[in-house]
């Protein structure tokens, strides 16, 4: 099967009935860099995302249904593998992540296996309030612990992954809203993957609203933290056990 040229790098959007964003998400990507081929992972929408996206010159993965952001990477990360991307980002359909910022938070790898697009990283005016803000900061400290460096947005879904990480993604990412993208760091790290961040500063999401409200949104982060305290006492395996 042909492998994609080192340089290349594959940047997976997930994405659920984001018509009226992606678009606009794929050009901007397109626009950043050459070296960036785009798969969006159209997780069930009822409207009209995929061809959206197909159109504005992305490659879509077309999920029979919904199966959640985590399912949706993981179908992502699968694909990078079988295609031999050596790297991989993250970046959401809804327009908050700045694909200028691609660029930054891809070199983060040169330090460790796995870079977070962070907000609060003293850039940008992004404010969390409340039981959201307070466990966001447990989550943090928390997880900081484990990777042994400062990690102030473990929530962030701006990411990047290098080959090993990707490896790692396609054995282990939960489905978990939220849950997903602590726990899959959590396992990364046991796995003895290396974690750092670039600071960047988020966007509004340009149309419509978050799939979880505020509300919700608390609820799994509150629960993210009973499942991280649960990751953090599961037994630890390494990819060379599971393979
Ligand atoms: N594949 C997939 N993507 C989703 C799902 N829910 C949300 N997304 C996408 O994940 C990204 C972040 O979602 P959003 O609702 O904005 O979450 P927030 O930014 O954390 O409030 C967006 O690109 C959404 O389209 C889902 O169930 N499946
Ligand atoms: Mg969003």
């Amino acid at each position: 099967m042909a492998s994609a040229p080192d340089q290349k790098i594959l940047v997976l959007v997930p994405a659920w009935n984001e018509e009226h964003n992606v678009g606009n998400t794929v050009r901007e990507v397109r626009a950043a860099s050459a070296d960036y081929d785009i798969v969006v992972i159209d997780d069930g929408s009822t409207d009209a995302t995929a061809r959206v996206a197909r159109e504005a010159g992305a490659t879509v993965l077309a999920l029979p249904f919904n199966l959640g952001v985590g399912g949706a990477m993981r179908a992502g990360f699968t694909y990078a593998r079988r295609f031999g991307y050596r790297r991989a980002v993250q970046v959401d359909a809804d327009g908050q992540h700045n694909p200028e910022d691609i660029a930054a938070v891809i070199g983060g790898l040169e330090n460790a296996d796995i870079a977070i697009g962070a907000r609060f990283a003293d850039v940008g005016d992004y404010k969390a309030k409340g039981p959201r803000r307070w466990a966001m900061v447990v989550l943090a400290a928390v997880v900081s612990r484990t990777a042994h460096t400062r990690l102030t947005d473990v929530t962030s879904g701006f990411r990047a992954a290098n080959a090993r990480a990707i490896d790692q993604y396609v054995h282990y990412y939960p489905a978990e809203y939220l849950g997903d993208t602590v726990d899959s760091l959590v396992a990364a790290l046991h796995a003895g993957l290396t974690v750092t961040q670039v600071p960047v500063a988020m966007r509004p999401r340009q149309h419509g609203q978050p799939s979880q409200g505020a509300w919700g949104a608390t609820v799994y982060l509150l629960r993210s933290v009973f499942a991280l305290s649960l990751a953090l006492i599961r037994p630890r395996r390494g990819l060379e056990e599971s393979a």
